[in-house]
């Protein structure tokens, strides 16, 4: 059976990648050797260019888990990648053709499978993608699973989604992912830092997140978060800011079912403004 394609949002882009070979569960085979040489050297660029980048904006936890990765030369092999991962955290990468349906990417992320693209993006697509592609998925979500507490929300929030498919609460839930492990920033003592994939992995928006002051960061509300809608094509006009992922973990360790239904029947908030009870933070002095 060949698993049927699945676009981004509500987008009316046609699916990236080859769906024909996927498994019921939406994983597919690698297959590293049907890479090109123009392949792996696309993807040594974006990862030397972006660990550059990265370099006093991104979280400690980030940084030191890439360094332990060094998967920058040619684009890995999962099953290596997986031997580092699993000693971490018990988290595995599995490969599937690109975007697969809510249900099934809950189901991986609840069994601690991290979904990677197998395929790339394009030379013309090097400064930005829409949709999540390798470079995105390998170099943005990766290295932070090998967080012990992180590992451990992740697998939560797998599990929630599982649970928020049967009280018809999908949308809000992915506002959750949406505004920490794509687009979440994070308080140190050092100032505030990146640990969402989506900024991690774009060129343009790791300086802007911290730095432009016409981006809103408020200080993360679950209820906030969870009204708030967001736009999939366009730099990020709110950001959420945790104090640490035990914060995070730990506020969202409850039962969401009293919040959907709180929630649920209430208007969405924009991302272009704040709300009465935010705490807006400001924004990073340093240009890093
Ligand atoms: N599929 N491969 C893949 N990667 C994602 O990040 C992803 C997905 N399917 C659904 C999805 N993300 C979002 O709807 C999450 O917010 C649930
Ligand atoms: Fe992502």
């Amino acid at each position: 059976m060949s698993a049927t394609p699945v676009t981004y949002g509500g987008s009316r882009r046609p699916p990236r990648g080859d769906y024909s070979l996927a498994r019921d569960d939406y994983t597919c085979d690698q297959n590293w050797d049907l890479y090109t040489p123009q392949q792996h050297e696309l993807y040594a660029r974006l990862y030397a260019r972006q660990l550059r980048l990265v370099d006093g904006r991104a979280c400690d936890e980030f940084l030191k888990a890439l360094a332990h990765l060094d998967m920058g030369a040619r684009i890995p092999r999962f099953e290596d990648v997986c031997e580092r991962l699993a000693r971490a955290t018990g988290w595995r990468i599995v490969a599937v053709p690109g975007l697969i349906p809510e249900d099934a990417f809950f189901r991986l992320l609840s069994q601690r499978r991290f979904p990677v693209t197998v395929w790339l993006r394009t030379p013309e697509e090097f400064d930005y993608i829409v949709e999540p592609d390798l470079f995105h998925d390998l170099f943005g979500h990766v290295p932070l699973l090998f967080d012990p507490v992180f590992a451990d929300y992740m697998q939560a929030y797998g599990e929630g989604g599982l649970k928020a498919q049967r009280r018809h609460a999908l949308e809000l839930l992915a506002r959750l992912y949406w505004y920490t492990v794509e687009f979440g920033l994070i308080d140190t003592a050092r100032g505030l830092r990146v640990y969402g994939a989506g900024i991690l992995s774009s060129p343009g928006e790791l300086q802007r997140s911290l730095v432009d002051p016409a981006a809103l960061r408020i200080g993360f509300d679950l209820r906030r978060v969870l009204r708030t809608a967001y736009e999939i094509d366009d730099f990020q006009k709110t950001y959420f800011v945790i104090d640490g992922f035990a914060q995070l973990f730990q506020q969202t360790a409850q039962d969401f079912t009293p919040i959907y239904e709180q929630l649920l029947p209430l208007p969405p908030f924009t991302p272009d403004r704040a709300q009465s009870g935010d705490r807006v933070l400001p924004a990073s002095a340093s240009s890093c």
